[in-house]
């Protein structure tokens, strides 16, 4: 008797539960209305399910419970039962599954009128590509990555060569226009999913999968990667912006071709140089950084982390906490160079000087303590602390031990990394914290200058990155 209760309280318990959730669908923001209907179907046939064989259990447990000294009667066949039983469950079934084939069906027919675009993902970040005016994408590889080419894309494909390459977070869609995206990884398994768009999809690596969607609201959604094996795939956030076609195209064109992205190496270094007496008056002459004026060396570092710097700063992303003087002079110069070839031309001009390693100036510390520390690090700064552009994360060795210290001050009070558009930032800031204290960084901060290159060693492009074979 008693059990026959619990069983049924456990039936009205869930059922309340289920209306009562506040883990509900989030509001639907695309076409695929087809998905929910199916889950709902999902829910009735399943839902009646449960509460058949739950209330018929009890009812049996209630019924046959043991009195006097009744026996059970064995019965191993009935034809008719069988049938009837065999009969339901397939009709059941069928009506389940017939929905979310219909879906599915439309799920891998993109239209042929859809918006082509592709997210890549990579441990772990998402990045985007559009195609340019030929409507194509050109191929692309993870065997064509290379800190030049963080995209790896075909160097020798015509198709590729006008690609829009997205390298940020957040991806604009216009509103009302399908959109067929195209996934691509350059590492191992993710999944892209917008839980408002309903679809999503497998990246897998060595082959391009595809979803596609009709945003229908406008609004900012979160891409999640909800790939569960593996590690710190949660940390993969991204964001959709949908916004009416105007905005959107306009926010595409703020974006480089691949060309664009190649000619650093035989940009106009004449003019890039002119564009650099103004930063030389604070970083040096040989970019190689003043301590007296808090200017880091940017000798060291490559041209893609740079712009993306200068970006931070001219967006508010870095630099733009109200105490932070320092941060802020940036701010006024990286709107110096905002046009695009002004900021490539800059950029080659200072690559194309000789890295320069500077000295340490910091005493005190365990430098092999702080080995120990850097470990952490390493995943992404490389073991040598030469930076990993597949990661975007900068080189360290050689970098002005006191602008180091200062980065990491500034990443713990939250001046840097803060910024919801900053995701690297935000690695970074948890990051932090496994220094503790500050005598751990003083031996962190030792050890890293114990990496620094030789004095004037030239660090072209193509070396101070990934450090992958
Ligand atoms: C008034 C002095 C001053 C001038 C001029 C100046 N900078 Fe800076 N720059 C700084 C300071 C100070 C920092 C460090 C800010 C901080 O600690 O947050 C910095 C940081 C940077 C960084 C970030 C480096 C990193 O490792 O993250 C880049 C890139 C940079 N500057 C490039 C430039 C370029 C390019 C110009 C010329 C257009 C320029 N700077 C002009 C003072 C200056
Ligand atoms: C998950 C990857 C990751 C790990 C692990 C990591 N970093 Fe970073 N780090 C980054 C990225 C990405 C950036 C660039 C942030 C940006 O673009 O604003 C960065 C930036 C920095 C900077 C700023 C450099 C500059 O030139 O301004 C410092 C300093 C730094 N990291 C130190 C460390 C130290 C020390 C550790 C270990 C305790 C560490 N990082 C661990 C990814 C990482
Ligand atoms: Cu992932």
């Amino acid at each position: 008797m008693v059990i026959a209760l619990i069983i049924l309280g456990l039936v009205v318990v869930t059922i309340l539960f289920h209306l009562f959730s506040p883990w509900w669908l989030t509001p639907i923001a695309s076409n695929w209305q087809a998905i929910d209907t199916t889950i709902e179907i999902s829910f009735w046939i399943t839902g009646a399910v449960f509460i058949a064989v739950n209330v018929f259990l009890a009812w049996v447990v209630w019924r046959y419970r043991k009195h006097g000294n009744n026996k059970a009667h064995y019965e191993p066949e009935n034809k008719s039962l069988e049938s009837w039983l065999t009969i339901i469950t397939t009709i059941g079934v069928v009506v389940m599954l017939t929905p979310g084939l219909i879906a599915w069906g439309k799920i891998i027919n993109a239209p042929d009128d859809a918006q082509i675009a592709e997210a890549i993902g990579q441990q772990w970040q998402w990045t985007f590509r559009f195609p340019g005016d030929d409507g194509k994408l050109g191929g692309a590889d993870a065997r064509f990555v290379t800190p030049d080419n963080p995209f790896g894309l075909d160097p020798q494909d015509p198709d590729g060569q006008d690609d829009i390459l997205v390298n940020s977070q957040r991806l604009h869609l216009p509103l009302n226009q399908s959109v067929k995206l195209y996934l691509r990884s350059n590492d191992v398994l993710h999944n892209f999913a917008v839980p408002q768009f309903r679809v999503k999809m497998d990246l897998v690596p060595g082959t391009e999968t595809y979803q596609w969607f009709e945003p229908t609201r406008e609004g900012e959604f979160d891409i999640l990667c909800e790939e569960l094996c593996g590690l710190a795939h949660y940390t993969m956030r991204g964001t959709v912006v949908v916004e009416p076609e105007e905005k959107f195209a306009q926010w595409l064109e703020g974006f480089p071709t691949f060309a664009d992205t190649q000619v650093i190496n035989n940009a106009d270094l004449a003019a890039g140089k002119k564009l650099y007496a103004n930063c030389a008056a604070c970083h040096g002459a040989d970019a190689a950084g003043n301590r007296q004026l808090n200017a880091p060396n940017l000798s060291i570092l490559s041209a893609d982390y740079m712009a993306r710097q200068l970006r931070y700063y001219r967006e508010g992303i870095r630099g733009a906490h109200p105490q932070d003087a320092i941060g802020k002079q940036m701010v006024g110069m990286a709107s110096t160079v905002s046009q695009p070839e002004d900021e490539r031309n800059l950029l080659a001009y200072i690559q194309s000087l000789p890295a320069i390693a500077s000295s340490p100036t910091r005493e005190g510390g365990n430098a092999k303590a702080g080995g120990a520390v850097f470990e952490v690090c390493v995943a992404c700064h490389g073991a040598e602390g030469q930076g990993k552009g597949l990661l975007s994360a900068p080189r360290l060795a050689g970098q002005a031990d006191w602008y180091l210290h200062r980065q990491l001050k500034l990443y713990s009070l939250g001046w840097r990394g803060k910024h919801t558009h900053d995701q690297f930032g935000t690695q970074m800031r948890f990051m932090t914290r496994t220094i503790q204290n500050p005598e751990r960084l003083d031996d962190l901060l030792a050890y890293i200058a114990t990496l620094a290159p030789q004095p004037s060693a030239n660090l072209s492009v193509s070396s101070t990155g990934d450090d992958r074979p």
